[in-house]
């Protein structure tokens, strides 16, 4: 999964992609170097951001979407009324680090034949990472998740359609993400594939004292041991890199 940010406050890109041709020959990029998925986001989630108009995130994320209606798009979306007006223009996949937690979310998505991400995230983007606190992170990011599976399928989404996320980053600590990627592969018994968000995320630059543009040979990194740990989708921003990583442990478990 190649991302893609529309945001002008977006913490990775710095806005560079806000133009919608930049946008779009971005995605396309990053397809061409092998993204079976683009996950394209209009408001930015990093810890601490200003929350976006919902006609704001829109204005971003469509005309980029319809740009490309060849691709597998997903779209990192809280809001119910986004979700139904981007699966009406042809997404393939939401990705919500709500877990559809948003009053109506259920509704916007459960016509449509798209697949759901459903993240974990203690607290709010705003405040999240305010000593964020945990009895024991792997138990309760995977209670959490097993609860939004029950509920999303009781709602009348297929299990089928639904991928799981633990969320790194999102109300944890460098400490939790490091324990929940050293024991990721603990999520497996709840049989719904799983995506891994590490790159160039700040645990990276705690370990290396990488600044954001330095990140990529710790993100290669985490991408293995996400892989090790049972990923099946890696939510990335260097597709070429990352299939290269996916080209090597394939091999090796192959052997
Ligand atoms: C994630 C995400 C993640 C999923 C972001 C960043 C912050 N969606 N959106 N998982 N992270 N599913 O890229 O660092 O980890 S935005």
């Amino acid at each position: 999964m190649g991302v893609v940010n529309i945001t002008p406050d977006s913490f990775s890109d710095g806005g560079r992609y806000f133009a919608r041709d930049a946008a779009i020959a971005h995605a396309r990029e990053l397809a061409a170097e092998g993204a079976d998925i683009i996950d394209l986001g209009g408001e930015s989630t990093r810890p601490g951001a200003a929350p976006v108009a919902e006609e704001e995130e829109l204005a971003r994320v469509l005309p980029v979407l319809e740009g490309l209606g060849d691709l597998c798009v997903s779209v990192d979306t809280r809001r119910p009324a986004v979700m139904a007006a981007v699966l009406g223009a042809g997404a393939s996949m939401i990705n919500d680090v709500q877990a559809l937690g948003a009053p109506g979310a259920y509704d916007a998505v459960r016509e449509s034949k798209c697949a759901v991400c459903l993240m974990h995230m203690k607290g709010e983007p705003a405040t999240m990472q305010r000593e964020p606190h945990y009895d024991d992170v792997v138990g309760e990011v995977k209670a959490f998740l097993r609860g939004r599976v029950a509920a999303a399928e009781a709602a009348g989404i297929a299990r089928e359609r639904l991928v799981i996320d633990p969320g790194f980053g999102f109300g944890k600590t460098a400490a939790h993400n490091l324990t929940l990627l050293k024991r990721l592969d603990q999520f497996a018994d709840l049989q719904v594939p799983l995506l891994a968000g590490l790159s160039r995320k700040s645990t990276i630059g705690k370990l290396t004292g990488r600044p954001m543009g330095e990140r990529l040979a710790g993100s290669l990194a985490m991408a293995l041991l996400g892989l090790q740990g049972g990923a099946t989708i890696l939510r990335v921003h260097e597709v070429k890199e990352t299939r290269d990583v996916i080209a090597v442990w394939q091999a090796v478990k192959a052997a």
